[in-house]
């Protein structure tokens, strides 16, 4: 089989997938990007890139080890990263536990040979692709809030033209 494209991530519970993409609609111009689907709203703790399954199963093993608390994330910031496109959403101060847990994962990524991004670890929820002109951003009069209380291994496919991320298995996060 060939290699998979993975990542490790936190989705975003339902409604708030849903009420994120209502108040997208009218915080940002039509052409400003290209929105992103509501069931691909998610955070990305560490991407793996394209990874063997034998790989994948150790790097799985590795993540079912991690011992960790839940911890509350606010998603009360947002921001335009013009050169990828991207218009995000994420947390004004990543929490603790957040920050804690990517770092696992990367550090476990890149002694299995998953190259690692040099940047420090940006926490974020891509909204818009695409987004490579100039975006009026919208007040930060906005605050959703949840528990984060699992994470999981997506496979991002490309299918009919875009991106799809498909969990492959998930882990929670016990006190
Ligand atoms: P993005 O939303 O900022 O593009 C699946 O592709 C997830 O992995 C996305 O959240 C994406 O982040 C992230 N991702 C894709 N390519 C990446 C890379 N080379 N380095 C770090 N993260 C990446």
């Amino acid at each position: 089989m060939p290699a998979r494209r993975l990542f490790f991530g936190i989705a975003l519970p339902e409604p708030i997938q849903q009420e994120i993409i209502r108040w997208r609609a009218g915080a940002f111009e039509a052409d400003a990007g290209r929105p992103l689907p509501a069931a691909s709203l998610h955070l990305t703790l560490a991407f793996l890139g394209d990874v063997s399954d034998e790989k994948a199963l150790a790097l799985s093993k590795q993540a079912g080890r991690i011992r960790q608390s839940p911890f509350v994330l606010n998603i009360d910031d947002a921001g335009h990263w013009p050169r990828p496109g991207i218009v995000w959403l994420g947390p004004r101060q990543a929490p603790r536990g957040l920050v804690q847990l990517a770092d696992i994962l990367r550090s476990q990524a890149a002694r299995s040979g998953c190259a690692q991004s040099p940047y420090p670890f940006h926490p974020h929820i891509s909204l818009l692709r695409n987004a490579n002109r100039p975006v009026a951003m919208p007040s930060r009069h906005f605050h959703w809030q949840f528990t984060v209380e699992r994470f999981a291994l997506y496979h991002s496919l490309f299918e009919k033209g875009r991106m799809r991320y498909q969990s492959i298995e998930s882990w929670p996060l016990t006190s």
